[in-house]
Parts: C-alpha cells; sequence; structure tokens
C-alpha cells in the first residue's frame, strides 16, 4: 500500500512509543543484491504508551520475507503493511511483552542513497542516523527505544565489525554484544578487505582498550595523525570532562562513499576518509586540523549523544550543540584559542548568519520538519555550539561544570530534550533560564544595536536588541545576551577590563564615572554572543582596537570590519583604500609579538560572499562579478603597499625541513602563503612556481596552484593531474580549485567540461561536491554569472543527483538560498530554475521540502 505524501512532523505531537525493547538480536547474512537480515526483538509494553496498543514497525524498501510473534508465523491478515510502515493490532498481540521475529531481504549493491546498509568500493557499511535503521529492519526506529544489541554477521569478507564488543569469531562469521542500549540510529556493520591500524588506550579507571582504524589496503601509513588525535581526545576527555571510554574496543572505518563528514556509531565509527587519511605530501595543514577536530567530535558523541541521546530529532542540537562546543574547546587547547575563536565566528558568519537571514531559517530547536535530513544544519550544530558556550558565559566555569557532571549522573542511559538540559543549569545555579531558552526556541540572529554619549567624564552605553522576523515567526521577543567588553584610553591603554553585561530587556545602559577621556569601547570581546553588532565605530577608534585591544577576537574584528568597509566604499564609488588601513595591515602583518596563524587570518580579506552580505547589510543589491574585481584589486593593492613586508615575511617563515601540522608549523605556512598569494601577481608567478615546484607538502603546493590557477598558468592543471591522478583526495582538490580559481566568465563552461573528465565519478559525494561547490561557493561570480548558466548548471545537477542519492542533492541545494539578495533579473533566473526543480516528476521528499522552503 502506499502512503500519502510525506507530511511535516511536529514537535507538539510527540506521543511515548507504545512499547520499548529488552534486548535486540540481528543475524546479517551479507550478499550485494539479496541480503538476508533475520531479527529477534523482545517487545514491553511502555506504560506510557498510547491506549490502542499498536505495535507500529517503521520499514522502508524492505522485502519481508516472514515475520512471527512467540514463534508464530504472521500471516498478511495479522498486519497492515505500507511503503514506510508495518503495524501490528493489539487485538494480533500476545500481550504486554513478546517476542517478534522477522526475515527481510534488502539489496545493499543497489543502495545509491547511502542511507541503510550500502557498498562503497566491495565494502558493506551503513549509515543508520537518521532514519536508515529503518532500510535494514522493521524497527520502531525512533531514538527514545535504547536496547542492548546482538549482531551476527555472516560474510566471507576478512573484517566483520559491529558495534560493542566482539563475542565470537570464526570462518565465515563474527558477532558482536554491545551492553550500552542504545537507539537504532547509532547501529552500524561494516564488512570488507581491510587493514587495521592499532593502538591501544588505557583509561582514567584502569580499563585497556584497543583502538583500530580500519582502511583500504595501501593506506595504513595514511592513519597516524588521526589515532593520535584519538588518543589525545581520550585524554582531554578524561581531564576535562571526567568521562572514560566504556568498551574494549574502539574502531574507526574510513569509507569513500559517505554523505556526511563521519558518523558516531558506538564503539564503531565511519568516517568519510577525507577526515581519517592524512600524509604530508597529500593533506594540508587545514585537513588535517580537520581530522584532529572530527575525530574529536565523534568520540566526543560516546557521553554526548550516545550515552546519553535525544528524546527525538527535535532535540538534535542537544547532542549536537554541545558536542561542537566540546570539540572546539578541545582544538581551542590543542592549537591556538583566539585563532580558533576566529576561525570559528567565521564558519559562523559564513553559514549560518547566512542560513538565518535567508528562507531556511528555523530555531536550534525546530517546531518541525518533513525530512529530518534537511536540519543537519549549521544553525543546529554551530549556533547550538554558541548557546553552549554562552550558558558557560553566563553561569561561570565553575557552575558550567557542576552543570554538566550533574546531566551525565542524572541522565545516564536516557533520551533526553532541552528542557532537561537547562534543568541541571537551573537547579545547579537556582537562576531561572525561561528567557534564554528563547535561544532554542527563536530564528534569527538579534541585531544589537549601540549608542554611545560621553559628557562631564560620564560615558553611556546604550545597547538595544531586536531580532528581524523570520519565516513563520513575525514577532521576536528579546533574548538573554552575554555582552563581554572592556574600555579603552584614546592612548590605547586598557582601563576598564572585560566584563559581561547581560541584555534581557529590549534596551540597557551602562553608565561610567570618572573617565578623564572619551573612552574607546571593545564590545561583544571574544565573540561573546551570536549577535550582529549595530556600531560604527570612527576609523581612528578601529584602528586603535586594531592597535591595542587586549581581545585577540577584537583586535581581529577592528581589521577585518577597516577591510569590509573599504572594499564596500571601492565598490560603491570607486574610493581608493585609505593609506592608514594599508599601513595598519602593514604592521600588524610584521608584529612578531603576534603568533603568525593570527597574522594570518589578519592579512585575509572577508570571501565574496561575506561581502555580499556586508553589501545588503548596507541596504545594497550585491552584484557578485563587481565583488570578485573589486576583491582581485583591493588584494593587488595590498600586495603592492605591503610588498617589502611581505617578500621579508615570505623568507623569514620558513617552517623548517620536517613537516609537522602542528599549530606552530602550520601558522607559519598560512602567513608565509598568505604572503605569497598577495604577491603572486607582482612577478608574473614566478615565485609562486618556484613555490609549487620546491613544495613538499600538500599545504604548499595548493597554495602555489592555487596563485598559479588565478595568473592563468596554461599547464599547471595537467601538472597537478598528471602527478596525483591516481590519488581520490587529492584529485577531489584538483576538481574544486580549478572551478574556485577559474575566471567567473569560464567557470561554469569549465564545470560543464570537467564532469566529462574520466574521473568524475558523480555518485562519490566527495567528487560530486568538490565539483559542484567549487562553482557555488568557490566561484560565486561564475555561479551567478548573468546567464544564469550557473543556476541551470546546479539545478540539472540537482535533479540528476536526486534519483540516487536525495540527502546530498538536498544539502547542495542550499546554494540558491541566498537568492533574494540579488537584483530582479538574476532572481527571475534563480526562480525559474527552482520551478523547474519543483515540478520534476518523483523529486525526492528530501529535495522537495527544500526548494519548497527556499521559493517561500
Ligand atoms: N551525527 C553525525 C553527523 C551525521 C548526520 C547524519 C548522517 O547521515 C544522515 C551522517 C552523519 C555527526 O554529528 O558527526
Ligand atoms: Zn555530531
Amino acid at each position: 500500500m502506499k502512503d500519502a505524501a510525506p507530511t511535516a512532523i511536529h514537535l507538539a505531537d510527540y506521543r511515548p512509543p507504545n512499547y520499548l525493547i529488552d534486548e535486540v538480536h540481528l543475524s546479517f547474512r551479507l550478499d550485494p543484491g539479496a541480503t538476508r537480515v533475520i531479527s529477534r526483538i523482545r517487545f514491553r509494553a511502555n506504560p506510557e504508551g498510547l491506549d490502542d496498543g499498536n505495535l507500529i514497525l517503521d520499514g522502508e524498501k524492505l522485502r519481508l520475507v516472514e515475520a512471527r510473534i512467540d514463534g508464530s508465523p504472521l500471516t498478511a491478515l495479522d498486519y497492515l503493511l505500507t511503503d514506510t510502515h508495518l503495524t501490528v493490532p493489539a487485538a494480533r498481540l500476545p500481550g504486554d511483552s513478546f517476542v517478534w521475529e522477522a526475515e527481510v531481504e534488502i539489496a545493499p549493491r543497489d543502495n545509491t542513497a547511502l542511507e541503510g546498509l550500502y557498498m562503497s568500493n566491495g565494502m558493506y557499511c551503513t549509515q543508520s542516523e537518521a532514519e536508515g535503521f529503518r532500510k535494514i529492519t522493521f524497527y520502531p526506529d525512533r531514538p527514545d527505544v535504547m536496547a542492548p544489541f546482538t549482531v551476527r554477521i555472516e560474510s566471507e569478507l576478512p573484517v566483520l565489525l559491529s558495534n560493542g564488543n566482539q563475542t565470537s569469531q570464526g570462518p565465515g562469521f563474527a558477532e558482536w554484544h554491545d551492553p550500552w542500549p542504545k537507539p537504532a540510529y547509532l547501529f552500524a556493520l561494516v564488512a570488507g578487505d581491510l587493514r587495521p591500524v592499532s593502538d591501544r588506550f588505557t583509561t582514567m579507571d584502569g580499563k585497556e582498550v584497543a583502538l583500530n582504524i580500519w582502511v583500504r589496503p595501501g593506506d595504513e601509513d595514511r592513519c597516524g595523525y588521526a589515532m593520535d588525535a584519538l588518543k589525545r581526545s581520550m585524554t582531554w576527555e578524561e581531564n576535562v570532562y571526567r568521562r572514560a571510554y566504556d568498551l574494549d574496543i574502539f574502531n574507526i572505518v574510513a569509507v569513500d562513499d559517505f554523505n556526511m563528514g563521519a558518523m558516531e556509531n558506538k564503539g564503531l565509527n565511519i568516517f568519510n576518509s577525507k577526515y581519517v587519511l592524512a600524509s604530508p605530501e597529500t593533506a594540508t595543514d587545514r585537513d588535517f586540523d580537520f581530522i584532529e577536530r572530527i575525530i574529536a567530535h565523534e568520540y566526543f558523541h560516546n557521553w554526548t549523544g550516545n550515552r546519553i541521546t535525544c528524546r527525538d530529532w527535535f532535540q538534535l542540537c542537544l547532542k549536537e550543540g554541545l558536542t561542537v562546543f566540546r570539540d572546539q574547546q578541545f582544538t581551542e587547547d590543542m592549537r591556538s584559542a583566539p585563532v580558533k575563536r576566529i576561525e570559528d565566528v567565521l564558519q559562523l558568519r559564513t553559514r549560518q548568519f547566512r542560513e538565518d537571514a535567508g528562507p531556511l531559517a528555523h530555531n536550534v530547536r525546530p517546531d518541525s520538519y518533513i525530512e529530518i535530513n534537511n536540519f543537519y544544519t549549521a544553525t543546529v550544530y554551530e549556533k547550538g555550539a554558541e548557546l553552549i558556550r554562552m550558558l558557560r558565559l553566563l553561569v561561570g566555569v565553575e557552575a558550567y561544570d557542576q552543570a554538566l557532571q550533574l546531566y551525565f549522573d542524572r541522565h545516564d542511559g536516557q533520551a533526553c530534550t532541552i528542557e532537561d538540559w537547562l534543568a541541571v543549569f537551573e537547579d545547579v545555579t537556582a537562576r531561572d533560564l525561561s528567557q534564554f531558552k528563547r535561544w532554542y526556541t527563536q530564528a534569527g540572529t538579534p541585531h544589537v544595536t549601540v549608542r554611545e554619549h560621553f559628557e562631564d567624564g560620564t560615558y553611556r552605553l546604550t545597547l538595544r536588541q531586536t531580532v528581524p522576523p523570520t519565516p513563520d515567526q513575525p514577532l521576536k521577543e528579546p533574548a538573554v545576551i552575554p555582552v563581554a567588553f572592556g574600555l579603552l584610553s584614546p592612548a590605547g591603554i586598557e582601563t576598564h577590563p572585560t566584563r559581561i553585561i547581560e541584555l534581557v530587556d529590549p534596551e540597557t545602559t551602562i553608565v561610567i564615572d570618572g573617565l578623564a577621556e572619551r573612552p574607546v569601547p571593545s564590545l561583544l570581546r571574544g565573540f561573546s554572543a551570536p549577535v550582529i553588532l549595530d556600531h560604527a565605530p570612527s576609523f581612528e577608534d578601529r584602528a586603535l582596537l586594531l592597535a591595542h585591544d587586549t581581545d585577540p577576537f577584537n583586535r581581529w574584528e577592528a581589521g577585518r570590519s577597516l577591510a569590509r568597509e573599504t572594499l564596500l566604499a571601492m565598490l560603491a564609488d570607486g574610493t581608493a583604500p585609505a593609506p592608514a588601513f594599508l599601513d595598519g595591515l602593514a604592521r600588524l602583518a610584521a608584529d612578531e609579538t603576534l603568533d603568525a596563524d593570527f597574522r594570518a587570518l589578519a592579512l585575509a580579506l572577508p570571501s565574496e560572499d561575506d561581502i555580499a552580505q556586508g553589501a545588503v547589510d548596507a541596504g545594497l543589491v550585491p552584484d557578485p562579478t563587481a565583488i570578485h574585481a573589486t576583491r582581485k584589486t583591493l588584494k593587488e593593492t595590498i600586495g603592492r603597499h605591503l610588498k617589502p613586508t611581505l617578500d621579508a615575511l615570505y623568507e623569514a617563515m620558513d617552517p623548517g625541513p620536517v613537516y609537522s601540522p602542528d599549530a606552530g608549523q602550520s601558522g607559519k605556512r598560512a602567513l608565509r602563503n598568505a604572503a605569497l598569494g598577495l604577491t603572486a601577481h607582482l612577478d608574473a608567478g614566478e615565485r609562486a612556481l618556484a613555490h609549487y615546484e620546491a613544495a613538499d607538502n600538500m599545504t604548499d603546493q595548493l597554495a602555489g596552484f592555487g596563485c598559479l590557477l588565478d595568473i592563468g598558468d596554461p599547464d599547471i592543471a595537467t601538472r597537478f593531474h598528471d602527478q596525483w591522478r591516481d590519488d581520490r583526495l587529492v584529485m577531489d582538490k584538483w576538481f574544486l580549485l580549478q572551478i574556485a580559481h577559474a575566471a567567473p566568465e569560464k567557470a561554469v563552461a569549465l564545470a560543464e567540461t570537467l564532469t566529462g573528465h574520466p574521473l568524475f565519478d558523480w555518485k562519490n559525494p566527495n567528487r560530486f561536491r568538490s565539483l559542484v561547490s567549487g562553482l557555488t561557493v568557490g566561484n560565486p561570480a561564475g555561479f551567478h554569472d548573468p546567464s544564469g548558466a550557473g543556476y541551470a548548471f546546479l539545478a540539472d545537477w540537482l535533479i540528476r543527483l536526486d534519483r540516487l542519492n536525495p540527502q546530498t542533492a538536498a544539502r547542495m541545494s542550499t546554494a540558491f538560498e541566498t537568492w533574494k539578495r540579488y537584483d530582479a533579473d538574476r532572481q527571475a533566473l534563480i526562480a525559474a530554475e527552482l520551478t523547474r526543480i519543483a515540478g520534476t516528476d518523483g523529486l525526492s521528499p528530501d529535495l522537495s521540502e527544500m526548494i519548497a522552503r527556499i521559493r517561500a
């Protein structure tokens, strides 16, 4: 039977499940075209369930071979089967507790959506989050049903893995038992010809844990950094959160075909291979940084996500926001904290502010969804993490630690809500967090408008908060906004160190007396809240903050706002960059008291997308072509003006002969490559070519490659290709960078040509993303070409990919989310493409939900 078209699911409709599960036994007989999955599940009535007592199991794309209850076979009259559910009416159930058994057949070879059980390069693997388990067997596939799992895998493949500890193994089979009750979304299975890279870890409770990273033969020498990051994550979590690992074995598997970054399945993390495999020759410093961060993230989920999980998918931020915050803390401790904070804020502004400002804006805890996979967003993850950071700032570090220990003790083994999360903070601090909770239930980025008044030694600072309307939320209530601020004297001396003002009312005024001179405020230090500060300090004040603020974030922020303003003035009427701006930049670049990575960040210009958003904020309609040209001009002007400084930096920042991806060395490379990038055009690419040729690591090689592409070197793409054609992860970079660095008017044609390249395997999500986002993210002026060719290119590929992999198609459609920013011609062209996609027969619920929201 067919179900009706997918409808929205609402948080308000949550009902506890009718049945809970005491234990699950699964048996897999693996076969590419006909895998048999035999389940035996002991159900027990939930006293909190509905009165009807029906047993409702999710199931999609399963061929039911047979089903039994308490050993008696069911006939088709005993249950109702649709495309998505199998329901056994209460009248057909023997009582409050029974054993369900089923045998189903599935075809992993034909699973191109990469959800459920699928195949990648001859290996079997699973992706169960969010709702993939229902494509493996009939099950109450919802996170509030938690159970211990026992799994038997039968296959001739040499390595057979599942969650938990291995209990037996023999020729052609392996058995695993996971004693920790878990929801189905954390289930995983892997089978293949894999090689381990192994190590050991002793936990703070003295438990010996075997660590393995499983990779394809030949990749063993690229796992060292991931293993090191794993051990550092385990130690850090013990030291900072006092939580230890809880199984005898921790497995990580690298797979080439994966829709997301990685997945925290209990005891068996599955990773997109790009976030595990790295060698200096093939991975950039940034890749190493990501590997460290994602290894930590997935490991930290063991406590925040697995031991304590989410009651329903509306609570996704409960595990994701908290785990992102914890991985940010980890990186801050491993590397430079200010640099990490700046990078995180850059990401937040680029991805989350953009989401919050457009048609896809949603609460950190959404109220409804059609396809939950569409809500693994920057808002849930990154804004979710900002909310935890604010809570910690508001209650203080000690209370935060106590609240977390209470959370772990109180909720271990449970499926929880945001209310449970906030309650531990309320219980520890006796503070009422009902107003703070609005951060979870209101979408949109708050604006904080600043007014200053100084008279007779008295300084008045008035801060006013507003949240612009977002889809379905016209009116907003004031939130609790912690604003960290300090004051500097006009000579650049800090007279008032950081304190926190809590904005709870629409408007708050702070009065500071006894000042000899008008102070220069440093507001929102460390980016203490995810808001837009509407404040236009004078050029001189910002230059002063850039030179003297004690808060590194605000130092960087002052420079960034000067750069943004310079660009906007150049765009508006061709105003040349102020010499004071260029001199300030030169001083900062040469300031040896500052870390190299910080200086590299200060030299980086706002991205074209940031400038477009800046134009919108200034009430203008952004022109991507003009933005591209202006940014290029400013880059060249900086290069010319700062040439002596940049040349000196290029020479001085030699990181030394033995490559290490640590913060110290990678900072030097970043600064050296920034100097190269700003000056490469001045010698027609001579230094860039020498840099490229001398490079013994991918960071430097790619820096040279990018410069040479910008300059239009006719051979460099072929040279790079011929060197790396057999390396899939490096070739992803080749596809992406060529398109990102193409002249805008040539970018779409190049993207089109590259889709015909023999190595363009569009069914591999990494390859597809590299090529398509090379255009949509990497080359905004090319994507927004006035002809509309970029829009048609994206629409064609989304329609094509949707038939195979709806999840990735839906994610890539966000390239259209900013369409209302642009001029009427571009809007009309995009609207036509959105209409064409929406009108395509057989569109997935994933992509149709996204297109409908973007069009709204
Ligand atoms: N929970 C993972 C991310 C993830 C989400 C969904 C997936 O498939 C639909 C896969 C992975 C994390 O936060 O790392
Ligand atoms: Zn996560």
